[in-house]
C-alpha cells in the first residue's frame, strides 16, 4: 500500500475496524521500510521539531560543603599524574554516565595538590577554569603561566597546550567547563600528549593580560584563530568593575550588574563556544524572572542567594555550582550583603548559529 492510499482509506472508512486495519497496512509497511534503514518521519516530526526547546537536563545543585570533602577523598586515591586530570565531574541528575551537565557542556571539580603536577596536553575541546577554593597554583597556556587565585577566570582555547601545576602549600580547587559534548557530538575531537610534563616558560607570567587587557593593543599583530590573547580574567581586577556599575546604577533587572568575559581582539566571547559573565546582586536584589535557550551553570562566588525555578527553588551560597536547563526561566535572589554569581554557557555557539533566543 502507497503512503496517500494510507491516508485515504483512513480519511474514508471512520469506524474502528477500519482504522485498525490502517494502523497494521501502516506498520507493515513501516516495518518494510525499516529493512532499507528508512522511516516514517510523520511519526517523529512533533519532536524532531518542537514547538519549543525540549530539554533533558534537570535544574541541580553541587553543594561546595558536600564536593569539597569528596573532591579531596580522590586526593588520596590516586594521584594527579596517575589521572592525568583528577577530576569529579558533575553529570546532570537526568543525563548520568554522559559525563556532562547540559547536553553541550561538560563541569567537573578538579583537584592538584602542593607539589602536583597534571602533565601537558592538548585537545579539540576548549576548557575555562573558575577558581573555586586556594591560591597559587598555576596553569600553563603555550608556554605562558598564569598564577591563579580564587574567582579567576582562565581559559585554554582549542588546541593550546596546556598544563598544570602547584607551587604553593594549599590545594586548589577548581571548576572546569569544557565543550567536550559539543565537539564529540560533531565527532571531530583530536587530542595529545605532549613528550614534556610542564611547558617551558616562554613569555612572563601576566604576559598576556598586561599585553591585551590594558585598553591597548601590539601594534601589527595580526588576530590568531586559535591562541587567545587573554588566558587569565582575574578575579581581582574584574571585581571592582561590578562595584563602580553597581555605583552607577547599572543593574539589570534580572542580571543584576553583569559584565561579560570578552576577546579583546574581536569584542566577541571569550571563547567561541562557551560565554561567560560576572554578576553582583545588590543587597535585597531580586531578579525579574528569565530563560534563555542556553542552558546555564552558575557559581556562587559571594554572598549568598536562592535561584528559583518552576516548581522549586535552589539555595546557594559560595563555592556552590548549579545548573539551569535551557529556556526554563529563573529568577535569582540575593540573601547576602553582596552577591556575585559566576555563569557559563554555550551562548556564543549559539549566536554563531543564529539559534540563540531569550524571554524577559
Ligand atoms: O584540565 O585539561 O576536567 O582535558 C577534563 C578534561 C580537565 C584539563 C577536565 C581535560 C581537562
Amino acid at each position: 500500500m502507497s503512503v496517500s492510499s494510507a491516508r485515504k482509506s483512513s480519511g474514508k472508512a471512520g469506524t474502528p475496524a477500519a482504522s485498525k486495519n490502517v494502523e497494521a497496512s501502516r506498520r507493515a509497511y513501516y516495518d518494510r521500510i525499516s529493512a532499507y534503514d528508512m522511516a516514517p518521519l510523520w511519526e517523529v516530526l512533533r519532536d524532531l521539531v518542537p514547538r519549543e526547546p525540549v530539554t533533558q537536563c534537570v535544574p541541580a545543585i553541587w553543594h561546595f560543603k558536600d564536593a569539597r570533602p569528596l573532591v579531596a577523598e580522590a586526593g588520596e586515591l590516586i594521584t594527579a599524574k596517575e589521572a592525568e586530570r583528577r577530576v569529579l565531574v558533575l553529570e546532570n541528575p537526568a543525563l548520568r554516565g554522559k559525563s556532562r551537565i547540559t547536553q553541550t557542556l561538560y563541569a567537573g571539580l578538579q583537584l592538584i595538590l602542593p607539589g602536583e603536577i597534571a602533565p601537558a596536553h592538548r585537545h579539540s575541546a576548549s576548557a575555562i577554569r573558575f577558581v573555586l577554593d586556594g591560591e597559587g597554583a598555576y596553569t600553563a597556556v603555550e608556554g605562558e603561566r598564569t598564577t591563579m587565585q580564587r574567582g579567576d577566570f582562565v581559559i585554554t582555547a582549542n588546541w593550546a597546550a596546556h598544563d598544570h601545576g602547584n607551587t604553593s602549600k594549599q590545594p586548589m580547587i577548581w571548576l572546569d567547563v569544557l565543550d567536550l559534548p559539543t565537539i564529540n557530538f560533531f565527532e571531530a575531537g583530536f587530542s595529545e600528549h605532549l613528550n614534556r610534563e610542564s611547558q617551558a616558560a616562554e613569555r612572563e607570567d601576566g604576559d598576556s593580560l598586561s599585553r591585551f587587557g590594558s585598553g591597548v593593543l601590539p601594534d601589527g599583530e595580526a588576530p590568531n584563530r586559535i591562541r587567545k590573547p587573554i588566558i587569565n580574567y582575574p578575579y581581582a581586577r574584574i571585581r571592582p568593575i561590578l562595584d563602580r556599575l553597581k555605583r552607577a546604577g547599572d543593574v539589570d533587572r534580572s542580571h543584576g550588574a553583569r559584565v561579560r568575559y570578552a576577546n579583546p581582539w574581536t569584542g566577541g566571547w571569550a571563547t567561541p563556544t562557551m560565554g561567560a559573565h560576572l554578576s553582583l546582586l545588590p543587597k535585597g536584589f531580586a531578579g525579574e524572572p528569565y530563560r534563555s535557550t542556553d542552558g546555564t551553570i552558575f557559581v556562587c562566588v559571594e554572598g549568598e542567594g536562592a535561584t528559583k525555578l518552576d516548581g522549586e527553588t535552589l539555595e546557594w551560597s559560595p563555592g556552590d555550582v548549579f545548573v539551569v536547563p535551557p529556556w526554563q526561566r529563573y529568577a535569582h535572589r540575593a540573601l547576602g550583603e553582596t552577591t556575585v554569581l559566576f555563569g557559563i554557557s554555550d551562548r556564543p555557539a549559539q549566536e554563531a548559529l543564529g539559534i540563540w533566543r531569550e524571554d524577559r
